[in-house]
């Protein structure tokens, strides 16, 4: 749908920037301080129309330094964030004082730095240098956006998610955060019809007071990668709340009596009747989750009080420190687990000696007292179709950035850390990729004797 919408507009960067400066009003940005330029032209152009909507104040500075010590100053009198635009080039470095104050006394800025497309980046192009870093260490993060990308959603979303973290509306930690915008030729024109955002908000909650979440809608856990300890803690609350939980093995909530085994295959039927989807931890595993994450018809409620909470679908409707919820209608759960018994005859046809056989058959093998590490590829997947067991051990897989490598020294240092038995079930490459750490023992005997 995007891709129509921009195949046919005339100007994508003009429409990025009306769709960007839309998102900073709609999330409550009241003051823009906007420095002239070329390359952030588009993101005049739409600042003014704004401030004529009546939906902003700008302020035009010409020096770039000032304008961020003025926009600091605008934010600390108001305690909200402030915006302010500037060109690409040293434009951006000319804002490393304001920012360097930002940071240290926790002043909500959002910087918006025009940009040239990352293509001209070393060619000697006019006015290109890397934008991104070019602040060091001052902002919070760096958000990134691109015109070129045709995805109005990703411009909201980036937008969002500068304001909530420079404003520290999770962490109660403001700060500056930088946002680049790959802006391209023609950078002036009509941005036309601008598409409209989802709902979205960030439940302002006191430290501690979880955010109650009507038991109504009929909502699923989806569950990702995270510590045991916060793992146990979903799975009972989806048991007491009797919501169908979707949990990858690196959850470690895939457990007790809410979990459903086969939930990937089992989402695309009850894909329609889903309203809301509760996400806790880094879910990355399977293609149906994905696409249930992306969906902007349902309301997706993000749990993450780090500020980075994940939402690659740029769909979320509703971000929360933590939530409690309250009892769901136990017929949905019964539908879901009646599905699961179904499909769980179709799973254990497969050979023993297929990747989800092993798994399961490992898995039976394991209790509370034991931990788990898996190789981030197929040996994840195979244990992610496994039934749910009331004995299972702690699970632990490298799925941050999903990479085979270091996976034996990670299973070493979790037996090192903690007090299980520990056992590694990984592919032959993720094997030999860090077969040199089997020597671990044996290379500290050797240097002892040096
Ligand atoms: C460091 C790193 N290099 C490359 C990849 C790309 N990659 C993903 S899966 C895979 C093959 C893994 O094979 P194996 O360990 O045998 O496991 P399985 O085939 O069972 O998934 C590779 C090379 C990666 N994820 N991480």
């Amino acid at each position: 749908m995007t891709q129509d919408l921009f195949s046919a507009h005339p100007a994508p960067s003009v429409l990025a920037a009306a769709v960007v400066l839309d998102e900073i009003a709609a999330v409550g940005v009241t003051d823009l301080v906007c420095c002239p330029g070329s390359r952030s032209a588009p993101l005049a152009y739409a600042a003014a129309a704004l401030e004529a909507a009546g939906r902003i104040r700008l302020h035009m500075r010409l020096d770039e330094r000032g304008a961020g010590f003025f926009a600091l100053g605008l934010a600390k009198s108001t305690g909200r964030a402030v915006a302010v635009v500037v060109t690409s080039g040293t434009a951006v470095a000319n804002l490393a004082p304001a920012l360097a104050e930002a940071r240290f006394a926790q002043v909500p800025l959002v910087a918006l730095t025009a940009d040239r497309p990352a293509t001209l980046v070393g060619t000697g192009a006019n006015q290109t240098a890397d934008q991104v870093g070019i602040l060091g260490a001052l902002p919070l993060s760096v958000v990134r956006l691109s015109a070129m990308d045709l995805a109005p959603a990703a411009w909201r979303s980036a937008i969002r998610r500068a304001v909530v973290e420079a404003e520290g509306r999770l962490t109660r930690r403001p700060g500056p955060v930088q946002v680049n915008i790959e802006l391209t030729p023609p950078l002036v024109g009509e941005p036309g019809q601008v598409p409209a955002g989802t709902p979205f908000r960030v439940d302002p909650v006191a430290p501690g007071r979880p955010i109650p979440l009507d038991p109504g809608p009929k909502t699923v856990i989806v569950a990702g990668d995270m510590s045991p300890a916060a793992g146990r803690w979903w799975a009972q609350a989806a048991d007491r709340a009797q919501v169908p939980l979707l949990a990858e093995p690196s959850s470690n909530a895939r457990r007790g009596g809410a979990a459903i085994a086969g939930y990937r295959y089992l989402l695309p039927s009850f894909a329609a009747a889903i309203e809301r989807v509760v996400v806790a931890g880094h879910p990355t595993l399977s293609r149906p989750v994905t696409a249930l994450l992306s969906r902007t018809d349902l309301e997706i409620v993000v749990v993450d009080a780090s500020g980075q909470w994940p939402d690659p679908g740029w769909s979320a409707s509703t971000v929360a420190p933590a939530v409690t919820l309250g009892v769901g209608d136990p017929g949905w759960l019964a539908q879901w687990s009646a599905a699961d018994r179904r499909l769980r005859e179709r799973i254990d046809q497969l050979p023993a000696w297929s990747g989800p056989g092993l798994a399961a058959a490992l898995l039976a093998l394991l209790t509370d007292d034991d931990a788990l590490v898996l190789g981030a590829s197929n040996p994840i997947r195979d244990a992610d179709l496994a039934p749910i067991r009331t004995l299972t051990p702690e699970v632990y897989s490298n799925r941050g950035l999903a990479g085979i490598d270091g996976t034996v020294a990670t299973a070493w240092g979790i037996a090192a850390g903690g007090s299980r038995p520990v056992v590694a079930l990984v592919g032959d490459l993720t094997a030999l990729h860090d077969i040199s750490s089997l020597a671990r023992a044996e290379y500290r005997h050797k240097t002892k004797n040096c």
